[in-house]
């Protein structure tokens, strides 16, 4: 089922047309009321009236996260304090944390998104969906709240954490959504698993999976042990938060709501636009998001984009699953390194469990890249000789895929550290320069 017909089936004209007018509007409001905006076009020489055709908006440019955080925290807002109903923020592991600011029309318009989402994801008014993202200043658990009940369905504000607990409403409210991280899901079937409970059995049918990078391999892990179709939720909370972009039943790209977002893929190295199709960066430009417009963003996110009509029948452009972020990406030894690359590998082998880290050291001039993974109880208890086969064709398959070499530990169940939450798998131990 659909949502919203009438914008996720548009005619592509009809569509552009739409964007255009949108974004012609958006650009005058915050050239008129963000300096950081006026500043920014001026210095391009760009005036609002300069965008005749959407193909303009290249020349328009970009806001990055560093600009968001030196307006930080309300800088960018183009609506005054009184119109702001609601603030969201970004954790800020690495700096001030971005801010979000809604107004009562942008609590309306992601609460549609959301609801147009889980649609797209299978669900509709007769689920019960267990939202064990983190409610709070993440834009997870109210985001995903306040689409469920748009849609009508029943909506269990778990949030994350007190994963027993999760087990216990599964098994006793019959959730048949359960919305969290991917990672965050696999722990729960394991505590479900030590608590003698199948979640396989349960009417669980969905899990709206996302907020972190996941392989495929992943999803077919989750889809195994849950007994679910694994669907892939994509947002950023200087966007609007989750519901910018969502898988439908074919599993074959995230669609994307066009109608209120323009999404573009540039090189990251010179920033120029690339064609359909082309990996590179994803940068979006909100069209109607009142308080925090952001205009050409750079979301750091790798993908590419799919502008064909869907066999589900939206019209709007896919997006591929993102595959890492630019900044997440470890060089090694000068060699290119994400680490979903690895988790595809990891996913693949029986014996292991999908509970792994990444650890990058330095090693006198050299960094090297350890892959600490754990292994399956049956194979823990096994012989040494069949532990080292198993370590020996983890490390070849791992470096066939990055042509570097690695060091893989194997390391007892329940060693690595679960996450509730987005899962943190890296750790760069090099010193920083
Ligand atoms: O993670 C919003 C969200 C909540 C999305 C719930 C989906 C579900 P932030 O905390 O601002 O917002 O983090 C945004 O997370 O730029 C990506 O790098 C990453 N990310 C989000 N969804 C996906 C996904 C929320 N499906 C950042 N696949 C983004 C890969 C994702 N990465």
């Amino acid at each position: 089922m659909i949502w919203n017909e009438k914008y996720e089936c548009m005619p592509r004209k009809e569509l552009e047309e739409l964007q255009l007018s949108r974004l012609k509007a958006i650009i005058h409001k915050v050239y008129d009321r963000v300096p950081f905006y006026r500043e920014s076009f001026e210095k391009a020489g760009f005036k609002p009236s300069d965008l005749k055709s959407l193909d303009d908006l290249k020349r328009i440019p970009f806001i990055s996260k560093k600009d968001l955080r030196e307006n930080y925290p309300f800088k960018l807002f183009a609506e005054p304090m009184s119109n702001i109903v609601r603030i969201h923020s970004s954790s800020g592991t690495t700096g001030k944390p971005v801010v979000a600011g809604y107004t009562k029309n942008d609590i309306d318009t992601w609460a549609e998104l959301m609801a147009r989402s889980l649609m797209c994801a299978g669900a509709g008014p007769n689920d019960i969906i267990q939202n064990a993202y983190g409610y709070g200043l993440f834009t997870g658990g109210l985001g995903i709240h306040y689409g469920g009940e748009r849609m009508g369905a029943t909506v269990i504000p778990a949030s994350g954490g007190n994963t027993k607990r999760q087990v216990m409403m599964l098994e006793d409210f019959g959730t048949t959504v359960l919305t969290c991280t991917p990672s965050y899901a696999l722990y729960i079937g394991e505590v479900a698993k030590e608590m003698g409970i199948d979640i396989r059995k349960l009417p669980l049918r969905i899990g709206v999976f996302g907020a972190e990078p996941w392989s495929d391999n992943m999803r077919k892990e989750l889809e195994a042990k849950l007994n679910i179709d694994a669907m892939d939720i994509y947002g950023l909370t200087e966007v609007i938060g989750p519901g910018v972009s969502m898988e439908c039943e074919q599993k074959d790209g995230l669609h994307i709501f066009e109608d209120h977002f323009i999404a573009e893929i540039i090189d990251p190295e010179t920033g120029e636009q690339l064609p359909y199709g082309e990996t590179g960066e994803l940068v979006f430009t909100s069209l109607t998001k009142e308080a925090f417009p952001v205009i050409r963003f750079r979301t750091r996110d790798i993908t590419s984009l799919n502008p064909e009509p869907c066999k589900c029948g939206r019209t709007i452009a896919r997006m591929r699953r993102v595959s890492g972020r630019t900044d997440d990406m470890l060089i090694i030894r000068g060699v290119n390194v994400f680490p979903s690359q690895i988790e595809s590998v990891l996913m693949e082998i029986e014996e292991t469990e999908p509970h792994y880290e990444i650890v990058v050291e330095r090693k006198g001039m050299l960094d090297e890249l350890e892959v600490r993974v754990e292994v399956n109880e049956r194979l823990f208890s096994d012989e040494v000789r069949k532990l080292e086969a198993v370590q020996r064709k983890l490390q070849n398959e791992i470096e066939s895929v990055l042509g570097i070499s690695v060091k893989v530990t194997l390391v007892e169940p329940k060693t690595i550290e679960r996450s509730e939450g987005k899962a943190k798998r890296v750790k760069d131990l090099r010193p920083k320069e």
